[in-house]
């Protein structure tokens, strides 16, 4: 076995000469003027897909942001009522000194799951949500009781540097607040308000999704931290709190299906391939880059897995979408129109995709017969002639000569000799003769080897 040899160089200890750390490890990445960041994370009332969801991120990853080897970003320290080692008040104790406004660096508060009403709960001595005992006395709660996260948020909200909602729950209401609502559901945004601004001045940031991308959230993140060191703009977020950058375009804009919408053909049942808003889906008037981002690691998400969109991003979710799985009332208008028009431009479409597969040489050589092995490819009948005739004059109708070479020394005079013996498949008079040669040809190879 090996060992590989010490480091030679690094901080060393004047008095034992010891080496105290290594130069590759004084190598990280350079950290800005904040050093550590706090990040709380206060669950209300969901599902837990938030933190599944962020921990499958991976561009970047929450471990990326836990150890600090982002360049210029601070170390994260995480405070997760799942994800940390500490439990009972080991655990609530951090969230303790940041209400109190005794911690020794700044933070950011990340909400999961809509905040439910506690005073309905509080009617009857209970609570819907709540993490540890409460040290102080709280807006519902009582010193020694279990303290809903809705008062926890409400001590951290003001000096934390930004609350991230993140899901659709924190970020509108979601699901908890569907028609109904016997918590009293709501987002972070209504439970703060509108003049709610952080230590740092700015409104609640919403990362929605249910679940959301673990990307777009850590993403996030890391360009506010970038923010707070002073290494990048404040990012931009849109009015209602999204990050701009990666809410601004519709499902259906970035949607692989998007082609067949154009063309006018739909989906008719689940895993077909085309354009899903006959059956439900409500892409064209949703704001995601599930498509684009994918769930994890750029794969998979809604379209990509057959699944229609309902609107999980939006404010309106899930009772602006609902039912479910049945196509919206406004396609009717939309795929009617795409429809008609994609009818003739599908079938021209069609056409120059059928000139397109076929190489020069074919059309020059074989009267556009293909010389593969592979099938038999439709020949070019008059309409196809005509249209490439037409559709070429078109295309150079600018240019004082088609681009190539002269047709004069195109194609004979500097063949292989071996495609020299070969008959154009066309040619039928030869074409026996010369399949007996090549095969010759190729046996004779192989006897060779
Ligand atoms: Fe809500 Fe989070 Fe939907 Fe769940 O916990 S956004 S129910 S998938 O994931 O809060």
């Amino acid at each position: 076995m090996t060992i590989d040899a010490p480091p030679t160089t690094g901080i060393v200890d004047d008095a034992s000469g010891r080496l105290l750390e290594p130069e590759a490890k004084r190598n990280r990445a350079p950290e800005g003027p904040v050093k550590v960041v706090h990040a709380f994370w206060l669950a209300g009332m969901s599902c837990d897909g938030c933190s599944i969801a962020a921990t499958g991120a991976t561009n970047p990853k929450v471990e990326d942001l836990m150890t600090g080897i982002i360049p210029g970003l601070p170390k994260v320290i995480l405070h997760h009522p799942v994800l940390s080692m500490e439990v009972g008040e080991d655990f609530t104790h951090a969230y303790e000194l940041a209400a109190r406004g005794e911690l020794d660096a700044p933070y950011v508060c990340i909400y999961e799951g809509s905040i439910a009403d506690e005073r309905i709960a509080a009617e009857t001595d209970g609570y819907f949500s709540a993490m540890g005992l409460s040290a102080i006395e709280g807006e519902t709660g009582e010193a020694g009781k279990p303290m809903p996260t809705a008062d926890r948020l409400a001590q951290m909200a003001p000096g934390a540097a930004a609350v991230i909602a993140i899901g659709t729950c924190a970020t509108w209401g979601g699901i908890p607040a569907a028609a109904g609502n016997p918590t009293g559901s709501m987002s972070t945004m209504d439970f703060l308000g509108k003049n709610y601004r952080s230590a740092l001045g700015l409104p609640v940031i919403n990362v929605p999704g249910c679940p959301p991308i673990g990307d777009n959230f850590t993403e996030t993140v890391a360009a506010i931290l970038l923010f707070l060191q002073g290494m990048g703009p404040l990012p931009e977020f849109d009015e209602l709190g999204r990050p701009a950058w990666l809410f601004s375009e519709t499902v259906h804009r970035g949607c692989t299906r998007a082609g067949y919408y154009e063309e006018g053909v739909f989906a008719k049942e689940y895993g077909d391939k085309e354009c899903l808003v006959e059956i439900g889906c409500w892409g064209p008037v949703v704001n995601c880059n599930i498509v684009s981002r994918g769930f994890q690691s750029h794969m998979g998400g809604c379209m990509a897995s057959g699944g229609p969109c309902i609107g999980c991003t939006m404010p309106g979710f899930p009772d602006k979408f609902a039912p479910f799985y049945e196509a919206p009332p406004g396609s009717a208008v939309s795929s009617a129109a795409s429809r008609t028009v994609g009818f003739g431009i599908r079938r021209l479409r069609a056409l120059s995709n059928h000139n397109a597969n076929r190489e020069v040489r074919w059309d020059e050589l074989y009267g556009g017969e293909v010389p593969s092995g592979w099938g038999e490819p439709e020949n070019p009948g008059p309409l196809k002639k005509a249209v490439k005739f037409f559709y070429q004059k078109l295309q150079f109708s600018g240019d004082k000569k088609k681009p190539g070479r002269d047709d004069s020394d195109r194609w004979h005079t500097d063949m292989p000799p071996r495609a020299r013996n070969m008959q154009a498949p066309h040619d039928v008079s030869g074409a026996a003769e010369s399949e007996g040669r090549a095969r010759e040809d190729v046996d004779e190879t192989w006897e060779r080897r």
